[in-house]
């Protein structure tokens, strides 16, 4: 299908609201996406007319509710281009999936391994491996970055050795918008034994990733990175992997057999889906799948480029304004500040007049450590953004700049 960004609009009630009496013009994607009518009405109709528990079979409307929640298990499976629908494990979103990968690896690492890390995580994917080094005596090192917010592969090689058992970075940095080179630290990792865990958070929104071919070992994001609701997300782990881990959390749905002596675990994938799950969000999430591959992943990736680069190159305009993160592999994410003024009071200005950005150190601190600031404006692009929003943040930036000088 063509492009067409005002149709496109015209799915995201939210889009027609103002803000402090100017239009929204929302460019906080990077901290959750706007939701489609599609996706709000397939949670209003769940609960309107089939709300009930799942996997409890009797009723019918339990039937329906897991067959719907079912299917949006295999919609996920196909999207990532998973292997076994059991090796999707539906969880709260990716810090929840970070923390039970983490949890699971207590029972593996000992003292002497090493785990590495990239030097621009968001910190869910930081302290609950922080949390593990510490239960475990294993050590973290960290994989470097450059001035223009790209890891360094020779550092990465040099650390790699037979003490790595885990590597784990974002696919794209949240703070910055680089895309790393995964595939290739897949295979390096995968040379020296270590199993690779990759955070699609930041990048499931704009690449499709097939999770078979990268050969991955775990993969975690959110839904509501997706245009699918908050509260759901997946943690997908080769189901060699998913075997070996325990548990995270003890509860129904998890057990086969219980008994105040023993008790035995259920198969894959409810053995990590403890208690009742968000049902309307696992199915929202399938519905929110449907919906981007509607459009296309490559015509979503095409629009997106054209609007960060002359977003790059209309805000480089500005005297003053530095952008952080310069790689040529970038998605829509422009990271800034004006010389000598504080982020945040640029963010209190453009949101006057209706933009809405994110402010501060975007749950990346070491980020922001490395460039020596205390944080960034952060304008996150969606492929409901039009060049016109674009104008509109150039000249409130410029306003901000004006009043703040
Ligand atoms: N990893 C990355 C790369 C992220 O960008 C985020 C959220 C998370 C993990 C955590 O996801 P959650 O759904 O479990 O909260 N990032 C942001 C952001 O950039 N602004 O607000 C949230």
């Amino acid at each position: 299908m063509s492009f067409d960004v005002q149709k496109i609009r015209e799915d995201f009630p939210i889009l027609k609201r103002k803000v402090n009496g100017h239009p929204l013009v929302y460019l906080d994607n990077a901290a959750t996406s706007q939701k489609p009518q599609a996706v709000i009405d397939c949670m209003v109709d769940y609960y309107s007319n089939y709300n009930a528990n799942i996997h409890r079979w009797v009723h019918t409307l339990s039937q329906e509710a897991t067959d719907a929640y079912e299917v949006a298990r295999k919609k996920i499976q196909n999207h990532f281009g998973i292997i076994h629908p059991e090796e999707v494990i539906f969880t709260s979103g990716t810090t929840h999936a970070i923390n039970l990968v983490a949890n699971g690896f207590s029972s593996i690492l000992k003292k002497g391994d090493e785990v590495l890390v990239s030097a621009m995580e968001h910190h869910s994917n930081i302290v609950p491996w922080q949390m593990l080094c510490e239960r475990t005596d294993a050590t973290l090192k960290v994989i470097p970055m450059n001035e223009t917010g790209e890891l360094v592969m020779e550092d990465f090689e040099k650390l790699l050795s037979e003490n790595t058992k885990l590597v784990f970075l974002n696919h794209v940095s949240n703070a910055l918008g680089t895309i790393n080179p995964i595939e290739e630290i897949i295979n390096k990792a995968h040379k020296v034994g270590a199993a690779v865990l990759i955070d699609g958070a930041q990048s499931c929104a704009h690449i499709k990733p097939n999770l078979k071919a990268l050969d991955v070992d775990f993969y975690v994001t959110s839904a509501h990175k997706m245009c699918g609701p908050t509260g759901v997300g997946i943690l997908y782990g080769k189901k060699e992997w998913l075997e070996k881990l325990p548990p995270y959390q003890g509860g129904g749905e998890m057990i086969k057999e219980v008994t105040f002596e023993k008790t035995t675990y259920a198969g894959l994938p409810h053995k990590f889906e403890a208690g009742t799950p968000n049902i309307a969000g696992g199915i929202a999430f399938g519905v929110a799948i449907d919906y981007l591959n509607e459009i296309g992943f490559q015509e979503i990736a095409t629009y997106e480029d054209g609007l960060l680069s002359y977003a790059t190159s209309e805000l480089l305009k500005i005297e003053g304004l530095k952008i952080y993160g310069t790689s040529k592999n970038k998605t829509s994410v422009i990271s800034f500040n004006l010389d000598g003024i504080h982020p945040y009071d640029v963010g209190t200005i453009v949101d006057k007049l209706g933009i809405a950005v994110r402010t501060g150190h975007h749950c990346a601190q070491p980020i922001m450590d490395y460039y020596k600031i205390p944080g960034t404006v952060r304008a996150s692009f969606s492929f409901y953004n039009t060049k016109e929003e674009v104008d509109k943040l150039v000249e409130a930036v410029k306003r901000a700049k004006m009043m703040l000088s």
